[in-house]
């Protein structure tokens, strides 16, 4: 089945729309908040949606204010492997962990929320940043015999790369919608994340691809 079909059993996962990652946020992605008119764009093409929401308690150890003379944007050795430090971002209840408020996804049937443990980060909707933990999308998204998703949002080289990734792994269907994500591009992350959406068979294709003639 070509892309456009979108079915009852394709989902579109938008990742992480949420003030922090945009324009003026924490940790803003240049030019985050132009994910939101391709969403909304694409958005009638589909029947079900599911939300991400980075979601961190305040101290979280992602964050490079947690650890002693660390910046953002360092790495640091985490029981779990190596953990890029970012700025203080996503807290739970701020107003930066709030979804970008152009975003208007009302029929969403579920928010996942990540992040949330104190002692390790979630780039992936899927699992945490252990790969092993899971946060439950993948045992939902069988159960309603959901087979494709489709990602939008933020950031593409993070958190809808890897759970691009991790859907590949659990036998789903994965199609980043690329005009519809921005990156961070931080230390080639962006080259770096292509080459294993080629070897795990991630499809990255453009919004407009979903329109016009089959
Ligand atoms: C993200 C870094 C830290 C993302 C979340 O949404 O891509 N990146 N937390
Ligand atoms: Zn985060």
């Amino acid at each position: 089945m070509t892309p456009k079909n979108i079915t009852a059993q394709d989902v579109l996962l938008v990742i992480d729309v949420q003030n922090d990652f945009c324009p003026g946020g924490a940790l803003d992605v240049a030019g985050g908040d132009a994910v939101i008119a391709v969403i909304q764009q694409v958005a009638p093409r589909f029947e079900h949606f599911i939300l991400t929401q980075d979601w961190h308690p305040a101290g979280h150890s992602s964050f490079a204010s947690s650890h002693a003379g660390k910046k953002p944007y360092e790495q640091i050795e985490l029981s779990y492997g190596m953990q890029t430090l970012w700025p203080d971002h996503c807290v739970q209840g701020t107003k930066g962990a709030e979804f970008h408020p152009a975003l208007d996804l009302p029929q969403a049937e579920m928010v996942v929320r990540k992040g949330a443990r104190p002692q390790i980060d979630s780039y992936s909707a899927f699992f945490e940043n252990d790969r092993t933990t899971p946060t439950g999308l993948g045992d939902y998204l069988r159960d309603r015999n959901f087979t494709r998703v489709f990602l939008a949002g933020l950031a593409y080289d993070y958190c809808v790369g890897y759970s691009a990734l991790d859907a590949r792994r659990l036998g789903l269907q994965a199609i980043i919608l690329r005009d519809a994500c921005r990156a961070i591009d931080l230390n080639g992350s962006v080259a770096k994340i292509e080459a294993e959406f080629a070897e795990a068979g991630v499809t990255v294709m453009e919004s407009a691809d979903l329109f016009g003639p089959s």
